[in-house]
């Protein structure tokens, strides 16, 4: 038997406030039809509330309720990292792979996990995969992926062992994806799409003899190290191409299980990491100013968590602290004049100290049913400085009198209670507040082209922190046992929202650029999110469950905001039989009448396509085998979503096959 050591305490706190996408092997919950083999993007698309703005085929940036990367958090197993592009080429989800994780957690809204800073529209976890201890001597597991997929020739291979026993345990992997220029629907070849990525893994953890018997519970000590590089990333949306994105990521965690204690765990982590981001315009033809852009992130950082429960208490107390550097630069190369060079990002160090608690308060609710009370609040405070004397110089042009270091406080607080009707109603309904610092593209940011609008953004250290008042609510109506039927809605209101706005004063630096921008807040903004979803299951074995979902985001003149989702749909109809399941999967969204014209943005039309795909399981002597294939974009659709990036084309028709096994 394997005891799971890191069974999240955090995970339990709330399913209400808490949503599970499953990566790897495990019982129930969410989880991608293509298995493991998925890439991280498709896993977080099976996440309500998420979707997934797309530059190319890699390294999708997450939003959650419409929101987008400044204003969420991201953390690997509650470790800080940031992101090395200025051009948003590699959110944090691109540094790692499905071999590294169990599972990725969502946390809607200001109800942030423990370590969340920043996160207004939501706080994902992406948790790592530990082979954890074993009450048997020796017991080891060996596992093994292979995909392919027609459009674009994409090869995904992946293997992974681990060893547990009582006291210890080590577990470790690599995966290695490959893909081509993807054909568009009507088989239209689009160009600079093709990536390729290794990534490899190793954990380990070992348990303390416990002194004195088991009575005072006992002490792990768990390590973590991931390395990941893509290489040759084509980017169809943007103007450049990425030669290498590398990241390190290492951890030390220790650990104490309490036992016949009104304490659960303390958890002290110290981590690092480390990536590098080297853009790449050689390939591309027609070039008229070649240019270099890399940049780097640094974090080292720490956590200390501390879990207990008391009667119908169950609560935690979250000290953290990182140090984030970040610097960008960039050259350019007019033919037969001198270089150019500027800085980007200024070598900005962040320093942020955070407390963070929490408590779930269980009830008896009416009709012998649990309902609850979770409340959560943290308080950070950040210092920054610009570590760059020219970086500092440079935007100094723009804002005489501006300093080299910043402070800034921001926090969060946000109540939720849970109740139900006997078995018929399941109800939440939720409150919170929390504030950001501007992000270092927003506060530093010098001269960066956003192909979306095509202007120069320009970054502005005197903005305020921006904030927002969420009201959510959740109502679950079970009809009968087996329809169910539910209703979900949050809204944001924004003050002094941050956002780019134009300044007619200053000229274009890219050539081709419409314009400048420089980002400021703006007194209010509004977004809000309302989706139905539905579950039957007329007979055993078939399920149908559909699900709609409609947005909207407004600025303080009554304009739209850009990238909020026009009305979406997904209906899926499921079969399982024994070993073998299979689901059909129609998708789509409307027309986005409603886009952020002052923003740049432009028209999507309305699209649907639709998917299908088949499971199968079988044994061979000890070892379990999984088959999956599947058609995506049946019909081969030639379309865009509205996250598209400058509307590139998605795939067309792609048939997949992949196979797993594992002893
Ligand atoms: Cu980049």
């Amino acid at each position: 038997m394997i005891i799971g050591i890191q069974s999240d305490t955090i995970a339990t706190s709330s399913q209400k406030l808490d949503e599970v996408v499953v990566v790897s092997r495990g019982q129930g919950g969410k989880r991608s039809a293509k298995g493991q083999v998925a890439t991280i993007d498709e896993h977080l698309q099976e996440l309500s509330h998420v979707e997934l703005v797309r530059r190319g085929s890699y390294a999708w940036e997450p939003t959650v309720n419409n929101m987008q990367t400044e204003r969420l958090s991201t953390t690997i197993d509650g470790m800080k990292i940031f992101y090395a592009c200025t051009d948003k080429m590699d959110p944090v989800t691109s540094y790692v792979e499905s071999g590294n994780l169990q599972s990725i957690s969502l946390n809607s809204g200001l109800n942030g996990n423990p370590q969340a800073t920043g996160n207004i529209g939501g706080a994902l976890d992406l948790r790592l995969r530990k082979a954890g201890f074993s009450n048997d001597h020796g017991l080891n597991g060996l596992s093994a992926q292979a995909g392919y997929e027609t459009n674009g020739n994409v090869q995904v291979y992946g293997a992974d062992g681990s060893h547990s026993s009582q006291r210890f345990y080590v577990n470790g992997g690599a995966f290695y994806r490959h893909a081509d220029n993807y054909k568009a629907g009507d088989g239209k070849k689009v160009d600079f799409s093709q990536f390729q990525k290794v990534n490899a893994f190793l954990n380990g953890g070992y348990k303390f003899p416990s002194l004195g018997g088991t009575e005072g519970g006992y002490d792990v000590l768990e390590t973590t190290f991931i390395y990941d590089r893509a290489t040759d990333v084509g980017y169809p949306a943007l103007n450049m191409d990425v030669a290498k994105a590398e990241a390190f990521i290492t951890s030390l965690a220790y650990k104490h299980l309490f036992e016949d204690s009104k304490l659960e765990s303390w958890e002290t982590k110290g981590y690092y990491n480390h990536i590098t981001h080297v853009m790449d315009d050689t390939t591309r033809p027609d070039v008229e100013i070649h240019m270099d852009m890399p940049g780097e992130s640094w974090t080292a950082g720490a956590y200390s968590l501390l879990t207990g429960s008391y009667g119908r208490h169950q609560a935690q107390l979250n000290l953290d602290g990182y140090y984030n550097r970040l610097f960008a630069d960039m050259t350019m190369y007019p033919g037969g004049a001198a270089p150019m060079y500027m800085v980007t990002w200024p070598d900005v160090g962040t320093m942020n100290v955070g407390v963070a608690l929490s408590d779930d308060i269980r009830f008896p609710s009416f009709g012998g049913t649990e309902g609850g009370l979770h409340l959560s609040g943290k308080l950070s405070w950040q210092h920054q400085r610009l570590n760059s004397d020219e970086g500092y110089k440079a935007l100094s042009v723009f804002f005489p009198g501006m300093k080299q270091a910043y402070h800034q406080t921001t926090g969060r607080i946000a109540a939720n209670f849970n109740s139900s009707i006997f078995q018929f109603l399941n109800y939440s309904i939720g409150a919170g507040w929390g504030s950001r610092a501007p992000t270092v593209t927003e506060a530093y940011g010098y001269y960066l082209n956003n192909t979306f609008d095509q202007y120069d953004y320009i970054g502005n250290p005197r903005l305020k922190n921006e904030s927002a008042i969420e009201l959510n609510t959740n109502f679950n109506f079970s009809i009968l046992p087996s329809f169910n039927f539910s209703i979900d809605a949050n809204a944001f209101f924004f003050s002094n929202y941050i956002i780019g706005q134009f300044e007619n004063r200053l000229s274009v630096m890219t050539v081709g650029a419409e314009g400048v921008k420089v980002y400021g807040n703006i007194d209010h903004a509004t977004i809000a999110n309302a989706s139905l979803t539905a579950d039957w299951r007329p007979i055993r074995g078939l399920r149908w469950t559909a699900k709609g979902t409609y947005s909207l985001g407004r600025d303080d003149e009554g304009d739209r905001l850009p990238l909020i989702a026009p009305f979406t749909y997904q209906s899926r109809l499921n079969y399982a039989t024994g070993p073998l399941s299979l689901q059909a999967e129609l998708k789509g969204h409307a027309r986005q009448a409603k886009y952020g014209q002052k923003y740049g943005e432009t028209e999507t039309a309305a699209w649907t396509i639709v998917n299908l795909t088949a499971n199968y399981q079988f044994s061979i002597v000890n070892s379990q085998f999984t088959i999956r294939a599947g058609v995506e974009n049946l019909f081969d659709k030639d379309y865009a979503t509205y996250s598209d990036w400058c509307h590139i084309p998605q795939k067309g028709r792609n048939i997949y096959v992949n196979l797993s096994f594992e002893i």
